[in-house]
C-alpha cells in the first residue's frame, strides 16, 4: 500500500489537500481536507441585515456574485420583500452569464491540462491541426497560419526554458491520450478563452458596476436604474451592447467549448466509468421567471435523487439539511456527534486539540476546516451533474434533448454521466442551456422597459422598523459548483446568526459522525494511479468537481502554506 498527498491542489480556488491510499494501482481510500479557515459567517454577526450581501459576496472571487444573490434572498425571505420581475431578470442575467463564464474558465484554465499534454502539442503539424479543427467546428480561427502562430508562441516559451503558465504539469504522463494536433487545438483555445472571458464579463460591468463583485444588489431588488431614454440608466444602447456581448459568449460556447468537450470525452472513454462516487444528488433548483417561491417556473428543478434512481425525483426540504463537525476542526456546544440545521449552526473555530500534523493528517480524527453537510443524514453530490440528473429524471425537455443528443454522439448510455467525464459533460450541457435563456431574459427586460415597466426594487420593506423583531430566512441559489444556501436570523434589524452551506462544502466534505466519506472521498475510490509520484488521475476526478475551498470554509499554516505543491509518497 502506498499513501499519497497532494497539497495544495492547484488550478482551483482556495486550499485543498488530498490524501489517498493506493493499493494494487488503484485508490482504496481517500481524504479531502480544506486547509484554510475564514469565518465570514462570524464577521456578519451584529451587522445591519441589509448589508450582509456586501460582506458575504467576499466569500469568493471565482463564483463572484453568487453569495450576494443567496444573501439578499435570505434576507428577503426573512423580512418579506419581493423583488419585481425586472430585478429577477437582471439577477438571472448576472447569474447566468457568471455561470457560463465560470464553466468555460473551469474547462480550459482549471481542468483541460489534466487531459491535454501541452508539451506534446509542440510536435503538432499545424496543417493537420487546421483540417481537424475545421472538421469539428465552424470556429473561424482555424487556419494553418493560426495554428502555426500558436505553435511558435509555445515553442518560444519552451525554448526559454520556462513554460510559464504551463510549468509544472505532468507532461509526458502515460495517461495522456490526445494526438499532438488535438493537444495543439486545445492549447490554442486555452489562450483564446483567456481573452474571451475578459471581454464577455463586461456584462457584469454594465449590470453590476464591476466584476468581480457586482455592486448593484439591494434587499428587495436591484439598484440598477432602468430607463430606455436616460444616459444614466440601463437604456436601449446598453441593451444593444449586452446583446452583442451575449452573442460573443454564445459563439465561443457553441463553436469552441462544446466541440472541445466532445473531443476530450471521445478520447477518454474509460473516464465515463471512473469517478462516480456517491449515488445521491441534491438541487435547490433555480433560474425561474419570478420570485424564488415560484418553483414551478424553474429552469433547473428542485429535488433529490437517491441511489442513482432516475425514475423518480424526491422532494427537497431544506429543513432536512444539517452540518456535522465530528471530523472537522470545530466544536459544537451540543457535542461532537451533533448534526445542526443551519438555523442552529455554529462556526466556532475553537478547536483545542493538538496542532494538526501536516506531514500526514490524522485522518482517523479531525482533519478539515470544512464541515460535513448532509441531507437527512445522507451524503449528497451537488453541481452541474446533480442539476442534469434531477432535470433529466424530471423530464425537463431542454435537458433531456441535450443530454440524449450528447450521449448518442459519444455512443454511451445515461449511466456514463455518473463519472468524472459526466461532470465535465454536464457542465458543458448546462452552459448551452443557460446560454439559450440569457438572450430571452434580455429580450424580456427590453420589452418590459419599452412597455413602461421600470420597476426594479420593492422598497416597502427597506426600513427595518417594518420588519418583525425577530425573523429568519433561507436564500437558495444554483451556482456553477452546485446548490448554495444562506440562512440568516435577524433580531431587531441586525444579524444574530448567519450560516452559509456552499457547494464545495457539500462535495469536498470530510467524513461525518457516522464515518461516511464525502463526495470527493467516495469518487476517488477506484481511480487508477499509474505513477504515485505523478498522480494525474487523482487530479482528473478532483478537478471534475471544480473545487472552491475559499467558498467551502468561508488560517493557512504559514510554515507549510508558502511552498509550492508537494506530492509526497509513503510506501508502507
Ligand atoms: Ni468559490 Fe462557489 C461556486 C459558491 S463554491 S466558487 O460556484 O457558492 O463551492
Ligand atoms: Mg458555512
Amino acid at each position: 500500500m502506498t499513501r499519497i498527498k497532494i497539497d495544495p491542489v492547484t488550478r482551483i480556488e482556495g486550499h485543498l489537500r488530498i490524501e489517498a491510499e493506493v493499493t494494487g494501482g488503484k485508490v482504496s481510500e481517500a481524504w479531502a481536507s480544506g486547509t484554510m479557515f475564514r469565518g465570514i459567517e462570524k464577521i456578519v454577526e451584529g451587522r445591519d441585515a441589509r448589508e450582509a450581501w456586501i460582506w458575504a459576496q467576499r466569500i469568493c472571487g471565482v463564483c463572484t456574485t453568487v453569495h450576494a444573490i443567496a444573501s439578499v434572498r435570505a434576507v428577503e425571505d426573512a423580512v418579506g420583500a419581493t423583488p419585481p420581475p425586472n430585478a429577477e431578470l437582471v439577477r438571472n442575467l448576472i447569474a447566468g452569464s457568471q455561470l457560463v463564464h465560470d464553466h468555460v474558465i473551469h474547462f480550459y484554465h482549471l481542468h483541460a491540462l489534466d487531459w491535454v499534454d501541452v508539451v506534446s502539442a509542440l510536435k503538432a503539424n499545424p496543417a493537420k491541426a487546421s483540417s481537424l479543427a475545421q472538421s469539428i467546428s465552424d470556429y473561424p480561427l482555424s487556419s494553418t497560419a493560426y495554428f502555426q502562430g500558436v505553435l511558435t508562441r509555445l515553442k518560444t516559451l519552451a525554448d526559454s526554458g520556462q513554460l510559464s503558465l504551463f510549468a509544472s504539469g505532468y507532461w509526458g504522463h502515460p495517461a495522456y491520450q490526445l494526438t499532438a494536433e488535438e493537444n495543439l487545438i486545445a492549447v490554442a483555445h486555452y489562450l483564446d478563452a483567456l481573452e474571451w472571458q475578459r471581454d464577455v464579463i463586461r456584462i457584469h460591468a454594465v449590470l453590476g458596476g464591476k466584476n468581480p463583485h457586482p455592486q448593484t444588489f439591494v434587499v428587495g431588488g436591484m439598484a440598477t436604474p432602468l430607463d430606455p431614454n436616460s444616459p444614466q440608466a440601463i437604456n436601449e444602447e446598453r441593451i444593444t451592447f449586452l446583446r452583442s456581448l451575449l452573442k460573443t459568449m454564445r459563439t465561443f460556447v457553441e463553436q469552441v467549448y462544446l466541440p472541445d468537450v466532445l473531443l476530450v470525452a471521445s478520447a477518454y472513454p474509460e473516464w465515463t466509468k471512473i469517478g462516480g462516487g456517491t449515488r445521491n444528488f441534491l438541487t435547490y433548483g433555480g433560474y425561474g421567471k419570478g420570485s424564488v417561491a415560484d418553483t414551478a417556473s424553474y429552469l433547473f428543478p428542485r429535488g433529490i435523487i437517491r441511489d442513482l434512481d432516475l425514475t423518480r425525483v424526491l422532494p427537497m426540504d431544506q429543513a432536512k439539511i444539517t452540518e456535522q463537525v465530528a471530523r472537522s476542526w470545530y466544536t459544537y456546544p451540543q457535542g461532537n456527534q451533533a448534526a445542526l440545521h443551519p438555523y442552529k449552526g455554529e462556526t466556532d473555530a475553537n478547536y483545542t486539540g493538538p496542532k494538526p500534523p501536516y506531514q500526514w493528517l490524522n485522518t482517523g480524527d479531525k482533519y478539515s476546516w470544512l464541515k460535513a453537510p448532509r441531507y437527512d443524514g445522507q451524503v449528497m453530490e451537488v453541481g452541474p451533474l446533480a442539476r442534469a440528473l434531477v432535470a433529466y429524471a424530471a423530464g425537463v425537455p431542454a435537458v433531456k434533448q441535450s443530454v440524449d443528443a450528447t450521449l448518442k454522439k459519444l455512443g454511451v448510455a445515461p449511466a456514463a454521466l455518473y463519472s468524472t467525464l459526466g461532470r465535465v459533460a454536464a457542465r458543458a450541457l448546462e452552459s448551452e442551456i443557460v446560454m439559450s435563456q440569457l438572450e430571452g431574459w434580455l429580450d424580456e427586460l427590453d420589452r418590459n422597459m419599452n412597455a413602461g415597466d421600470l420597476r426594479i426594487a420593492d422598497t416597502a420593506k427597506w426600513d427595518p422598523s417594518s420588519w418583525p423583531s425577530s425573523a429568519r430566512g433561507f436564500g437558495p441559489h444554483e451556482v456553477p459548483r452546485g446548490s448554495l444556501g444562506h440562512w440568516v436570523e435577524i433580531s431587531d434589524g441586525t444579524i444574530s446568526r448567519y450560516q452559509a452551506v456552499v457547494p464545495t462544502t457539500w462535495n469536498a466534505s470530510p467524513r461525518d459522525a457516522q464515518g461516511q466519506p464525502g463526495p470527493y472521498e467516495q469518487a476517488l475510490v477506484g481511480t487508477p494511479v499509474a505513477d504515485p509520484s505523478r498522480p494525474l488521475e487523482l487530479l482528473r476526478t478532483v478537478h471534475s468537481f471544480d473545487p472552491c475551498l475559499a467558498c467551502a470554509v468561508h488560517v493557512l499554516d504559514a510554515e507549510d502554506g508558502g511552498q509550492r505543491t508537494t506530492v509526497s509518497v509513503d510506501t508502507g
